[in-house]
């Protein structure tokens, strides 16, 4: 811990921390939210008054890469610090997936706890739930859970809000659950009997979808999946920010005295996009505009739920998001057109599933009332992937051979103190082309495969049977492949994503 802020504290009146020092830390990561979807970066046809404010008592990054452009594998790099090109299995994850993470597996959450930290993993998890896939007991307890990965606390939905189960699993147990209506859940096959989005279009009161999601309905939508059961344990998604909120700010309250790291994970901005009645109508770009009305006040909530606690100065708050954007993800919700100029990925090309810039460029605000002062942007190349290794740097512990293989400690880049890049950022498209940036160049693997998504929304996927360099310092960013102009760069970059890709981690 630095003496600076060991002697800053000491002067802080006691605000019920006597004992602490640690900052407490929440990662806040939103769902699908695009870099030019904040006001604070760029965004005109929504505002967001909150994560600007955080903005600017903060550091916000202008190059912060996911390490996939799809939530499962962004997520496992992010949590374990081994990139999920390197473990099989990552790709976006059904609903009744068993735990993708080994329990064996240093997590981001164990290195906290390490330092001292209570843990907590609270809304969209998607990483599998349970020893075995298609094997769980959803009516009882749920033998592998972030209670095995260093998580003293959970509170989650076990894949996304249109897969199915559609219930929030607290501590390993369906919360709420109904004695009188046992959950079962298949992706094989529909139970007798049961409703589809397929069979019974007329159920389909509040959403209807564009491709896909036409399988078992809950709350008048059709997911992905088969669902029977849950009664009273079903979410309303009107009601999902709440409830994610309720159990953030009451996890505050019950950890004000300890250091607490808080890995809070909204579902917004992803399908089904269905706010609280409280917003709508508030968007010219409807449902999708309010989603991201609703993300911004998740962040004035737990801004006032620390304030009200006297935590707000020594609380690390990070902003960021698991891929890029999407408009149209499979439910006609109207994102398209009205969406008009709006542009979610900024000047960046391609959305979530591409290996273009706008598939991994995410938003990533770091504010630290305590010891980050005003307003600073930063250019400086970053990568999720070092989420472990800087916070723990943070914790003041010290990962050990073979825990967050691929992550490094920027901690000083992070809190603003120099702008120093990553050498390079390494990230996962959909169709699994991998591609490296550094601070100035983008190299994309050559691969086959379709140039535009054909099964979904019309989003190029960065495939090229050739290799592709694009220059980001110049202002088409990814306009121009000069490949062909550049050989020796090309060759050069090929060489060191080629090195990181066959590196042999624990
Ligand atoms: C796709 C879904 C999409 C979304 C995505 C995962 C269809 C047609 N599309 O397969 O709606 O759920 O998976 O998104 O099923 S993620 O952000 O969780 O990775
Ligand atoms: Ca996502």
């Amino acid at each position: 811990m630095n003496q600076k802020l060991l002697s800053l504290l000491a002067l802080l009146p006691l605000a019920g921390r006597a004992q602490q020092t640690k900052p407490n830390v929440i990662l806040l990561v939103a769902d699908d939210l695009g870099y030019g979807d904040l006001s604070c970066y760029g965004a005109t046809r929504v505002e967001t008054p909150a994560v600007d404010s955080l903005a600017a008592s903060g550091i916000r990054f202008t190059n912060m890469h996911a390490c996939a452009s799809t939530s499962t594998p962004s997520r496992y790099g992010l949590l374990t610090g081994q990139y999920p090109f390197r473990k099989s299995g990552t790709d976006v994850a059904a609903g009744n997936a068993g735990m993708i993470i080994h329990p064996d597996r240093t997590t981001v959450a164990d290195l906290m706890k390490r330092g001292g930290y209570t843990t907590a993993a609270i809304g969209k998890w998607h990483l599998g739930l349970g020893s075995k896939t298609a094997q769980q007991d959803w009516n009882g307890t749920l033998d592998q859970t972030p209670l095995n990965l260093g998580f003293d606390y959970h509170y989650i939905m076990a894949a996304t809000a249109d897969r199915v189960p559609c219930v929030f699993i607290e501590n390993g147990q369906v919360a709420n659950h109904d004695a009188s209506a046992p959950i079962e859940v298949s992706y094989r096959a529909n139970f007798p009997g049961e409703p589809t989005g397929r069979t019974h279009p007329e159920l389909l009161t509040k959403l209807k979808p564009s491709h896909g999601h036409d399988m078992s309905i809950v709350n008048g939508i059709s997911r992905i999946g088969y669902m029977k059961g849950g009664g009273k344990a079903l979410w309303r998604d009107e009601d999902i920010a709440d409830s994610i909120m309720a159990h953030a700010i009451r996890f505050i309250n019950d950890n004000s005295d300890t250091p607490f790291f808080m890995y809070l994970c909204t579902n917004d901005v992803h399908v089904p996009r269905m706010p609280h009645e409280r917003f709508r109508g508030k968007s010219v770009m409807g449902l999708r505009g309010e989603a991201i009305l609703q993300f911004d006040q998740c962040v004035s909530r737990l801004r006032q739920a620390l304030r009200e606690r006297g935590l707000e100065e020594n609380t690390i708050i990070i902003v960021t998001s698991d891929n890029g954007p999407v408009l149209d993800d499979g439910y006609a919700d109207q994102a398209i057109e009205l969406a008009e100029d709006h542009r979610p990925g900024s000047g960046f090309r391609g959305g979530k599933y591409s290996a273009f810039e706008a598939g991994s460029m995410v938003p990533f605000i770091v504010s630290w009332p305590a010891e980050i002062h005003k307003g600073k942007v930063s250019d400086a190349l970053c990568s999720l992937i070092d989420v472990p290794a800087t916070l723990a740097a943070l914790a003041d512990v010290e990962p050990q051979e073979g825990e967050a293989p691929d992550s490094e400690n920027h901690l000083a880049t992070w809190l603003g103190k120099n702008s120093k890049p990553r050498k390079q950022a390494i990230s996962l498209s959909a169709s699994h082309v991998l591609s490296l940036r550094t601070q100035r160049y983008k190299y994309i693997s050559p691969s086959e495969g379709e140039a535009v998504i054909s099964w979904g929304p019309k989003i190029e996927t960065g495939n090229n049977p050739a290799p592709q360099l694009y220059d980001l310092s110049q202002s088409d960013y990814e306009g121009r492949n000069i490949a062909d102009k550049k050989p020796k760069t090309v060759k050069r970059l090929q060489r060191r994503l080629e090195k990181v890709r066959t590196k042999t981690t624990l």
